[in-house]
């Protein structure tokens, strides 16, 4: 990474930590892809003041901003950044092939074992911050001390054994190199990978006669090929990626135009929500108390967006949201401004 104070490229800004697994899909979409951008680093736990400063009430990672237009969640972040950048995606345009992808995607992030098996197999010496329980009290409905984790470790195991045993005896048993059988690695290589490749990466607590690259050859040659391919792609491209600090990242958002034109807001949208209404936008899983309100610019089947007031007010960014796993509310009472 190199840190010059020039422009974030192509206007984006990431905010994540190296820790997020989320984080990471999108940081290997953007290296594989060759897609230059600025990395703003969050801390780990709350406060986060540069999101503060944004006026964006989410709470987790990643987030990306391309100009005034901010995207949380992977999910979105990845669909939009194919659509903004269509020249050598990732994705397929085959429906079979989409149908696998898009089936990866929703399973690993949406079935809860995946996320509470990952983050219950997490070293525990890497949560051994103070604070950290209370910070992510919710999360997966587990305790977050140390002696939890460790209690904890067994039935993580023997979900993720599964997993890996899932991948093992299906998709990669003929011996091909990528999910859909592709030359290269493809979006769904991405959308199946990232769990089993932060836990390979983080050292999980996985004791070798569970899971292991004796037990399971084929996936860890496959997350192999998979680390080879980002590393490839980092080296064969001059430097992608240039860090910001906050105030810098920040700044640039609120002085950039917006880059996604406003849309509409789908009048047969089983919500009812009519354009202008004061809308609050928050994750249905966990840490729903960190909502996002402003004005509803925009309601599509998988994408909501949001005319909202950065933190000192003055200057208004869209926050755009998935549908899938977020609310979208009425905030009572509020007068409809179009
Ligand atoms: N569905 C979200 C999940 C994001 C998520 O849970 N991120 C974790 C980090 S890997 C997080 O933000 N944890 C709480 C925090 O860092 O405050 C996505 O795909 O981006």
């Amino acid at each position: 990474m190199e840190s010059p104070s020039a422009a974030p490229p192509n206007g984006i800004v990431l905010f994540t930590y190296p820790l997020s697994a989320f984080g990471r899909r999108v940081t290997y979409y953007l290296q594989l892809r060759g897609i230059a951008y600025a990395y703003c680093e969050q801390p780990f736990m709350l406060p986060r003041p540069d999101m503060a400063k944004l006026g964006v009430k989410y709470r987790k990672v990643p987030i990306l901003a391309i100009g005034r237009d901010i995207y949380v969640d992977s999910r979105l972040i990845l669909r939009t950044l194919e659509e903004k950048f269509p020249e050598g995606k990732l994705g397929s345009d085959k429906p079979e092939e989409k149908f696998i992808e898009k089936l990866l995607e929703k399973y690993m992030i949406e079935a809860p074992p995946v996320l509470g098996s990952m983050v219950g197999l997490v070293p525990p010496h890497l949560l051994d911050v103070p604070g950290f329980a209370e910070d992510r009290v919710g999360l997966c409905d587990t305790e977050w001390t140390q002696e939890a984790i460790i209690k904890g470790q067994p039935e993580c195991l023997v979900y993720m054994r599964r997993l890996f045993d899932f991948f093992e005896t299906t998709i990669l048993a003929d011996g091909r190199n990528w999910v859909l059988n592709t030359d290269k690695l493809s979006l769904a290589d991405i959308e199946a990978s990232w769990p089993l490749d932060w836990l390979i990466d983080l050292k999980a607590p996985m004791p070798p006669h569970i899971v292991s690259e004796k037990q399971f050859p084929k996936v860890y040659a496959w997350i192999s090929r998979f680390r080879a391919a980002l590393d490839e792609a980092q080296a064969s491209s001059a430097p992608k990626v240039v860090t910001l600090h906050g105030d810098a990242a920040t700044d640039f958002i609120l002085q950039s135009d917006f880059t996604q034109s406003g849309g509409t807001v789908d009048g047969g949208d089983p919500l009812g929500l009519k354009a202008g209404t004061e809308v609050e936008v928050y994750p249905s899983d966990w840490a729903s108390a960190h909502r996002d309100s402003g004005r509803l610019i925009a309601l599509a089947p998988d994408e909501v967006t949001i005319a909202a007031q950065s933190g000192g007010g003055g200057q208004e960014v869209h926050i755009h949201a998935p549908r899938t796993g977020f609310k979208v509310t009425e905030i009572a009472g509020s007068s409809t401004r179009v």
